[in-house]
């Protein structure tokens, strides 16, 4: 099977003027490819806003399938501040030795089953059954909730016939709306109960701000760890040295996963509304009108990373951006670590090899730019260190 590269279509647009142009649904995008105009950028929230109309700083936008403002995510300081600060001990759960355990049994559970089963389809069978379960320790909700997520498939908010569907997207609002309703009846110790009985301002939430948190947790925790557990099969299929390297050096595991997700990137880039006419990279560009922060550039910018285009697991100087820049910086990332690290542990430690037998890339559209995202098919086999 050939090699499956994630390569860097930016390289040259970065180094020649510093930024993209994309038309996303006649509504125009400049991406800043550079990492010091991405951090820059992500920093400036007066000039650069998150709180516009809900959906449209996502590129595509999502402002014809969403009317919920996502929180904290399409909030600028200082509200975004507020809800943030509600939100990020909740976010910390991973750190918990409960969660920690049960999160390693669910991963060697289903790496238990891809080595009694032979071949598996990554993306479906793997990847999106380890994110909706681990989800279940996050969100505190009854291991059984995790089999309707699954239903959804990868994206809540595309399907395969089309990169927006509204029809899908209901489903998702429908079933929060309905969750809210139960948690309001019977308060558990889930994160809706615990939202619904947070204050902001000396005051409740609103049905609506907590959805905002919902749909945010189920949409952006998603496909990006998919993606994420996702290429690093891929990689390890493509490189068993490296998996070698991890059984007899576990402690560069922590090191090991940062490099993964800036070599990945799994979210390619996150926009941002323009207050005032301003300029970026000599561009001129006008009030009202949309930036991207594309993380995925960023992180292959080589004035900050010596060896952009491979894989070093034991980078110590590793300032990327895929979890974001600055106050909004993921809030899921301690989950997405923790997810990533227990997979790199137990894969040392079950698997001797992966064997790719087909896949399907999941190639972005960016216009000037085509980006290899993921997969959206990969079958492969496992072989079992302990025969
Ligand atoms: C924000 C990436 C997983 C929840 C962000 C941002 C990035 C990102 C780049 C910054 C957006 C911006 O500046 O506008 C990723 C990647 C993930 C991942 C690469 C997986 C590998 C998750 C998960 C969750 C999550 C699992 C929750 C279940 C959030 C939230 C924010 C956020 C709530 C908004 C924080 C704020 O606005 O203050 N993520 N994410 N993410 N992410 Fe993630
Ligand atoms: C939004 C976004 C969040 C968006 C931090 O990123 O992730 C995307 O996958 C979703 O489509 O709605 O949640």
């Amino acid at each position: 099977m050939k090699k499956s590269k994630l390569q860097d279509p930016f390289e040259q647009a970065r180094i020649n003027k510093g930024y993209g142009e994309m038309n996303d649904q006649d509504d125009p995008v400049v991406m800043l490819l550079c990492h010091k105009d991405v951090r820059k950028s992500a920093h400036n929230y007066k000039t650069f806003i998150s709180g516009a109309t809900p959906g449209r700083i996502v590129v595509p936008s999502e402002v014809n399938i969403r009317d919920t403002r996502q929180v904290p995510f399409e909030l600028d300081p200082p509200e975004h501040g507020k809800f943030r600060a509600l939100v990020e001990p909740w976010f910390k759960r991973p750190l918990q030795s409960e969660y920690q355990e049960q999160l390693k049994e669910q991963i060697y559970t289903a790496i238990n089953t891809v080595l009694s089963t032979g071949t598996v389809e990554v993306v479906n069978e793997f990847s999106l059954p380890i994110q909706s379960h681990a989800l279940t320790l996050l969100l505190n909700i009854p291991f059984s909730e995790a089999e309707t997520w699954i239903s959804w498939g990868t994206h809540v908010f595309r399907s395969e016939e089309t990169a927006l569907d509204g029809d899908k997207a209901a489903i998702l609002y429908d079933y929060i709306d309905e969750q809210i309703e139960h948690a309001i009846q019977h308060p558990g110790e889930d994160l809706y109960s615990v939202l619904l009985a947070s204050e902001v301002d000396g005051r409740k939430l609103t049905k609506e701000e907590v959805k905002g948190v919902m749909v945010l947790t189920f949409a952006g925790g998603r496909d990006t760890v998919i993606n994420a557990v996702t290429n690093s099969i891929a990689y390890f299929a493509e490189h068993p040295e490296s998996l070698e390297r991890l059984r007899n050096e576990p402690e560069i595991i922590g090191n090991a996963v940062e490099e993964l997700m800036r070599y990945f990137s799994p979210l390619t880039q996150m926009g941002r509304v323009v207050t005032e006419d301003t300029q970026v990279c000599e561009h001129a560009i006008k009030a009202d009108s949309r930036i991207s922060l594309c993380w995925a550039s960023a992180n292959r910018d080589a004035s900050v990373f010596e060896r952009p285009n491979e894989i070093v697991l034991d980078r110590k100087i590793n300032p990327h951006v895929s979890f974001g820049f600055s106050h909004h910086n993921c809030l899921g990332a301690t989950h997405a670590r923790q997810i990533m690290k227990t997979l790199i542990a137990a894969l040392a430690e079950k698997v001797d090899s992966i064997e790719i037998v087909d896949y399907k890339e999941n190639v972005e559209d960016l216009d000037e730019f085509q980006r290899k995202v993921g997969y959206e098919k990969i079958h492969v086999k496992f072989n079992s260190l302990t025969k």
